[in-house]
């Protein structure tokens, strides 16, 4: 084996044991989580449509008032309210040029965000169809390395602040190196998007708030000192919540863009980043279009299904994702005062896709499906249809209309597979915004 390739199997080894040498104790007193269909006990969910006092929304008009009644209950009891201060947001570009035969535009450029208190740099790589006219819309998504690691490009650049390993917290120092080049870019066919006419912009979620506890300190936290979450504010903003305003602010920025379509921005998160993108969307409308890619708990997937990940678990193994608040929903979860259908329910009457993995049974693809189903009467009173049935579909079937789902062979991934549905998706939508 060469030297460097074990050098990296020793760094996962030692920082996983590290990881659950830390999360070990707290983590023995949280039951084990079950992945046996048999032992589903589900508890009643609320009903989107249920107001406070119980009565039922009948009216779209009424819709509006009760999104926001959702919005605040879902911000205060989970992923924490971010601030209401704004931020200076300004941009240059560092770097363009061509790639994938020159058929692909590249562009490099660094992101500021500033407060009175601090300031913070986000790379944001840019990669549009070269040819003329505007690309058919942009995908943004947080990417889990760097964004070094989506193309083997070596314009690309590497991250200069934390970069975890496996184990992804815990880990301070930065282990980002021209070793990890194009590592993932199975999760990006960069290729493919632009061949399709789409344009796609990435940054490196770490360079929005570091994925470890540090008492919600760094990133992006830092830009707000007065707006941290302690033992009096449990309901102010986790990781999720932060991550979820940093695509906001490259919104922003690509918003200024010539070659972006401001109707046509669409956001996609895979995994932890899925819960970033379903939370982006829920609290960003200028996102029309939002992929939500192997979420699972925290994400698409309902709470009150005890199958795979738990609250429990989650906020045990990060107890920094979420805002303190969520941890009172930890072995109680039937009390939480909505469920994730909800979330999803919020997005409404914008297009939003759900895909899981068959093997990916930790996040509950049969709970994401869910997710989504119950969203759909929702989308029913605001005239629209979401999901077909109760009952999710066969594996590698697309279904759905203003809710997609599919449930992709393999595993916990996000593929080029999944990618080509959310582009037959959003060729779908997108063709008949006005
Ligand atoms: C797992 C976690 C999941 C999912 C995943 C990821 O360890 O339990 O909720 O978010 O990490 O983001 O990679």
């Amino acid at each position: 084996m060469p030297f460097f390739q074990f050098k990296k199997i020793a760094i996962v080894v030692c920082s996983l044991s590290f990881f659950s040498s830390i999360q070990g104790g707290a983590m023995s007193q949280v039951p084990k989580a079950n992945e046996d269909e048999a032992l589903v006990v589900m508890s009643p969910l609320p009903d989107p449509l249920a107001r406070a006092d119980g009565s039922l929304i009948t009216d779209a008009k009424d819709w509006p008032e009760q999104r926001a009644r959702w919005m605040k209950l879902i911000a205060e009891h989970e992923y924490g309210f971010a601030p209401s201060e704004k931020a200076d947001v300004r941009w240059e570009l560092v770097e363009e040029g061509l790639m994938n035969e020159n058929k692909t535009k590249r562009q490099q450029f660094v992101v500021h965000i500033k407060t009175q208190a601090a300031s913070i740099d986000v790379d944001l790589a840019f990669f549009t169809p070269n040819r003329s006219g505007k690309p058919k819309g942009t995908f943004l998504g947080l990417n889990f390395q760097g964004n070094h690691t989506v193309d083997s490009a070596p314009e690309l650049r590497i991250p200069k602040g934390w970069v975890g390993n496996d184990a992804k917290i815990g880990v301070t120092e930065n282990r980002a190196s021209e070793m990890g080049r194009g590592s993932q870019d199975r999760r990006w066919p960069i290729a493919e998007i632009t061949e399709r006419g789409y344009a796609v912009a990435t940054a490196y979620y770490g360079d929005l708030d570091p994925d470890y506890d540090d008492g919600f300190k760094n990133g992006v936290h830092s830009l707000f000192p007065n707006h941290v979450a302690s033992a009096e504010h449990r309901d102010r903003w986790g990781s999720i919540a932060g991550w979820a305003w940093g695509l906001s602010r490259l919104m922003d920025v690509l918003l200024q863009q010539p070659s972006v379509d401001a109707d046509r921005v669409a956001v996609i998160g895979h995994s932890r980043l899925g819960k970033t993108s379903l939370w982006a969307g829920a609290t960003d409308p200028r996102f029309s279009l939002v992929f939500v890619n192997n979420s699972g708990c925290g994400g698409a997937a309902l709470e009150r299904r005890n199958f795979g990940e738990t609250v429990a678990r989650i906020n045990t193994s990060f107890p920094h994702w979420f805002c303190p608040k969520f941890k009172d929903y930890n072995q109680n979860e039937a009390a939480m005062p909505f469920d994730q259908h909800t979330i999803v329910a919020c997005i409404a009457p914008r297009p939003v896709y759900i895909a899981s993995a068959t093997k990916d049974l930790w996040a509950d693809p049969k709970g994401e499906y869910l997710g989504g189903w119950y969203a759909s009467p929702v989308y029913k009173l605001l005239g629209y249809s979401g999901l077909p049935s109760e009952t999710p579909p066969a594996a590698d079937i697309s279904v759905g209309d203003r809710i997609g789902y599919h449930n992709r062979t393999g595993a916990h991934d996000i593929l080029s597979f999944d990618w080509q549905q959310f582009m037959n998706f959003a060729d779908r939508h997108w063709k008949y915004l006005k």
